[in-house]
């Protein structure tokens, strides 16, 4: 870790995702499902593990109860030397109010800044899939000299209104000349006009002047208190923000593929893909790299089983993440992720499809580019995803691209 420097991690967690609904109906956006076992903000909170720090709090807010639970059950460090992951939800400590964006989050938590009193203080969201040694960035902070350092990434220039747009200075790369949050009209990149460079949501602060940044924020009125929308743009017009590009990040047992993978799950469009970029046999994002793990909750769980039916059909999966306690029998599954208990039975075909925890498809139904959530029971029979208009007419969500998405505990019939 940054030699001597006392470093303090905070994940913002409190957003509401409306985007991803219905899956964040009854959950926060970092506490969705992702990938069989784990949840979005895993990959948040086990990039900084992984990066060394030991001090960190997840700020928390909406819907936040199962998002609580997951960091408390699952992510306990040692408690030597003061470690800890913490989830605290907002208290209400300036007033009767809740976060009113991210800025006011950190504002609202300050006491949990000053406690530490950190020299550099490491800020993230917790809904993407990447993988980034924190460490790096610290680093190229420190030589920067200085107050911010904003991680960014080249995305196609058509996502820019998704996105906080960077311009680099022509005298300095790692300087950033200006910063526009979510643009309508965005210029593309001088080596690649089709490009923007694009913020990752996550930023380093020297901890005196991020203090100082949000308790100024928090008196103006007119500010919509958003670290993106109005923290970083302060830095940059004073002249003392910096860029780190992802591409300069080496993460230990990359391969060339996943690099420099990172996704903005905010989507239900992206979160799927997400998830189709893990299954093939050379995938996208590497979940199996041992030597920058994923960490989340270890089930208590038998393995995964695939059996004949009574007619002596096989149960075959291929493509597919199948998880703990799944019991796959006399059906098939392709280019599938399957969460934790889930059932597929006979005569039953799931493709191209995301099943949560304990999902049952009971026989002779048929599951095709949906996502299921958790609890739901696909009937004998029946079928999801393979008729768009009728799965608008029973009230499932449709996306432009045709994913059916169907809410927790749903029964879907015939
Ligand atoms: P968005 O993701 O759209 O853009 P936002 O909705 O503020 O920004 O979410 C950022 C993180 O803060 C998420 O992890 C969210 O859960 C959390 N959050 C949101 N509101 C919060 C609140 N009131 N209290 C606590 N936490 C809250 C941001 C940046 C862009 C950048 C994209 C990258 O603003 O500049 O390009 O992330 O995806």
């Amino acid at each position: 870790m940054a030699a001597s420097k006392k470093i303090f991690g905070i994940v913002l967690a409190g957003g509401e995702g409306k985007r991803l609904m219905p899956l964040t109906a009854d959950r926060a956006k970092p506490g969705v499902p992702f990938g069989g076992g784990y949840r979005l903000i895993d990959f948040a909170l086990s990039n900084l593990v992984n990066s060394g720090l030991r001090q960190i709090v997840v700020l928390t807010q909406y819907k936040s109860h199962s998002l609580d639970r997951h960091v408390s059950q699952t992510w306990h460090l040692d408690g030597l030397l003061n470690s800890y992951i913490a989830s605290v939800p907002a208290q209400q400590r300036l007033g009767k109010r809740w976060f009113s964006g991210s800025a006011d989050a950190i504002l609202q938590s300050l006491n949990l800044i000053r406690d530490e009193k950190p020299d550099i203080v490491v800020v993230v969201g917790a809904d993407h899939v990447y993988r980034m040694d924190f460490e790096q960035m610290i680093q190229a902070h420190i030589a920067s000299g200085k107050g911010a350092t904003v991680a960014a990434i080249r995305q196609p220039i058509e996502l820019s209104d998704q996105f906080g747009v960077i311009q680099v200075s022509p005298d300095d790369p790692t300087l950033i000349d200006e910063f526009l949050e979510k643009p309508k009209n965005a210029t593309g990149l001088a080596d690649a006009p089709h490009e923007v460079l694009a913020s990752m949501g996550n930023y380093i602060f020297d901890a005196d002047q991020l203090i100082d940044a949000v308790i100024r924020d928090g008196e103006r009125p007119e500010s919509s208190h958003d670290m993106g929308g109005d923290i970083i743009p302060d830095f940059v017009a004073a002249g003392n923000a910096a860029v780190y590009d992802l591409n300069r990040n080496e993460v230990p047992g990359s391969t060339d593929r996943d690099r420099y993978y990172w996704r903005d799950v905010g989507t239900i469009e992206s979160f799927y893909d997400a998830h189709q970029d893990l299954i093939s046999a050379l995938p996208v994002f590497n979940l199996y790299n041992e030597k920058w793990p994923i960490y989340t909750q270890q089930l208590n769980s038998p393995p995964a089983k695939f059996v004949r039916d009574s007619k002596g059909n096989p149960g075959v999966t291929v493509e597919s993440i199948v998880s703990l306690g799944c019991l796959i029998s006399g059906a098939r599954v392709e280019g599938s992720v399957v969460g934790p208990w889930t059932t597929v039975d006979s005569g039953a075909l799931v493709q191209q499809s995301v099943l949560f925890d304990r999902v049952h498809i009971e026989p002779d139904a048929v599951v095709r580019r949906a996502i299921l959530d958790k609890n739901v029971v696909v009937l004998a029979g029946a079928q999801v995803g393979v008729d768009p208009e009728r799965d608008r007419e029973r009230g499932f969500t449709v996306t432009d691209t045709g994913i059916t998405v169907v809410g927790k505990g749903v029964r879907v019939v015939p």
